[in-house]
């Protein structure tokens, strides 16, 4: 069975994570998605809630897809999983820079362990989670971008901070 582990911050996931996840079903048998507990980095949502909210979206995709979290370096958490394959997305060229260094930071950690891009979905090439939460931030209308699950949260996020 071939299995890779697709790992992100996913705060929050977007349906461009969601479309590189169904490109990866059709490559690999089953995937992990992996929520990084990054205590240094600020997150509008809990990895709990960040786990929960994927798992809602993806929960019909039964055993193909499990979701984790994880700390510290990915290759230990690779190694830990039995998974030696990373799978990312790449959107535009601004991604190929940071994406390389990271690829081969981790080869260098761990030769064992090989990185598989898959392209970004047209519909979807611009979109991360961050310009996401600051179009949010601001009022504007993200629903067709993210999932349901992600939506429904953002909108109660919104109303709680309104009181
Ligand atoms: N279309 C296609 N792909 C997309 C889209 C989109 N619209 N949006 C995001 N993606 C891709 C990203 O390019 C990325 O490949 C993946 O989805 C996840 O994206 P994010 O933004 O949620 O996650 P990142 O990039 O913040 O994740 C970084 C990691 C958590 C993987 C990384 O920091 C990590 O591994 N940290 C652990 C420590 C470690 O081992 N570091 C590496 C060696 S120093």
């Amino acid at each position: 069975m071939s299995v890779a582990i697709y790992p992100g911050s996913f705060d929050p996931m977007t349906n461009g994570h969601v479309s590189i996840i169904k490109s990866g079903l059709v490559v690999f048998d089953k995937l992990i998605v992996a929520v990084l507990r990054n205590p240094r980095k600020e997150a509008l949502f809990t990895v709990e809630e960040r786990v929960e909210m994927i798992r809602e979206e993806l929960g019909g995709a039964g055993k193909n897809v499990e979701v984790d979290s994880f700390d510290g370096l990915l290759v230990e958490y690779c190694k830990k999983k039995n998974v030696r394959v990373v799978l990312r997305g790449l959107r535009a060229v601004a991604d190929f820079e940071y994406e390389l260094q990271m690829a081969n930071m981790n080869r260098h950690l761990n030769t064992q362990v090989e990185t598989v891009f898959l392209m970004a979905n047209d519909a979807y090439f611009y979109v991360s989670s961050n310009i996401v939460k600051e179009a949010w931030r601001l009022g504007g209308d993200v629903n067709r971008l993210v999932p349901k699950s992600v939506a429904q949260r953002l909108d109660a996020k919104m109303a709680a901070s309104k009181g």
